[in-house]
């Protein structure tokens, strides 16, 4: 499992909500492994299960600079969010070339597996926070674009469907 594909708005397959892992074992590890690897190769900071089309909870993520502090997040749960807000540009790597304005929780605390199956508490503000919220709604079968106005997201749809090979 060393290519995956990733999924492109507007694909349904995207708005699947993800099932919790049952265990964390080799073939777990080994769909980090290649997420981690797709993820790179495309120059992304984070990405979902459920963007290379396995509807379960994981999640990679590597907000550093010298990309090399990868984030493996299996079953993560946020709990606590920051009364704060903040808004963020962000984009996706199911959405190429599309960066807006969402608003989002400053700050969060969330609770995960790591690749041994042993259960972690992250803090996160800036960068990672907002993408560890980003790719967790990812798991939920939201894209990002649900957050802008109808009008954007269908200008963001059709152009999209234009693009398409
Ligand atoms: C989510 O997104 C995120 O359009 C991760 O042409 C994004 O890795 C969280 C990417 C921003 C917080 C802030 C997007 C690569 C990568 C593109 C990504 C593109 C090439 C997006
Ligand atoms: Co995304």
């Amino acid at each position: 499992m060393t290519q995956l594909t990733i999924l492109r708005y507007p694909d349904p397959r995207l708005h699947t909500v993800a099932k919790p892992v049952a265990e964390v074992d080799a073939r777990v590890r080994s769909l980090a492994d290649a997420m981690l690897k797709t993820m790179y190769e495309a120059e992304g900071i984070g990405l979902a299960a459920t963007q290379v089309n396995v509807h379960e909870r994981l999640v990679v993520i590597d907000v550093s600079e010298g990309r090399d502090q990868p984030l493996v997040l299996i079953n993560p749960e946020i709990v606590w969010t920051s009364p704060e807000k903040q808004v963020n540009d962000e984009g996706c790597l199911s959405v190429p070339g599309v960066y807006d304005g969402v608003e989002r929780a400053s700050a969060v605390r969330v609770q995960a597996l790591d690749l041994k199956g042993e259960q972690q508490t992250h803090s996160a503000e800036g960068l990672l926070a907002v993408c560890i919220q980003h790719e967790m709604d990812h798991l939920m079968g939201k894209v990002f674009v649900e957050y802008l106005s109808p009008l954007k997201r269908n200008r963001i749809k059709t152009k999209m469907i234009k693009q398409r090979k």
